[in-house]
């Protein structure tokens, strides 16, 4: 049976941060598989990836550090829009992600994400509000989602 997103990362050391996007899929519902899809290391499972998303995936969520090729390169092979997450790396924690997803040229964009485990949630959430576009049903799980995340908010801080 299909899946609705796809999520990739360069390296199972991306796992941690990617899972938080899994997370929030899981509590919407929504449908998904994970892989690991190097730019450089697994640059043949990369190509065969893009090629057959279309058709297969709706939303393709993508995270790597450093040199984090994969989101880019993801999106110059398919036009299923992909979401970029910019793991946190030690050397530059996670600015040289930022700026390698973020810098797309003109005709091949990457929806970029903010840098760690925030970005991916949030990338998660990106998918949702994508895929609730044609689905009432979803839309109204998203919408629910939101309102307890506000509703979890006090009006004042607590000692
Ligand atoms: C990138 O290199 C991966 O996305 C990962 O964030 C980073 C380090 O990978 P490992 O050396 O931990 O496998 O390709």
């Amino acid at each position: 049976m299909g899946v609705d997103v796809g999520i990739i990362m360069g390296s199972q050391s991306d796992w941690p941060t990617m899972r938080e996007a899994a997370l929030i899929l899981d509590e919407l519902g929504i449908s998904y598989e994970t892989r690991i899809v190097s730019a450089h290391r697994t640059p043949d499972r990369l190509w065969t990836y893009g090629r057959e998303a279309a058709g297969r995936l709706k939303v393709i969520i993508a995270g790597a550090g450093g040199a984090a090729h994969l989101p880019g390169m993801m999106a110059s092979k398919t036009r299923v829009p992909v979401i970029g997450v910019p793991v946190q790396t030690k050397a530059l924690s996670g600015v040289d992600s930022l700026y390698s997803i973020l810098q797309m040229p003109k005709g091949f964009p990457v929806a970029t994400m903010a840098i760690g485990s925030a970005g991916a949630a949030n990338a998660g959430l990106m998918a949702a509000g994508i895929l609730a576009i044609g689905d009432e049903t979803l839309a109204a799980r998203l919408d629910a989602w939101r309102e307890a995340l506000s509703a979890s908010i006090p009006e004042e801080p607590q000692e």
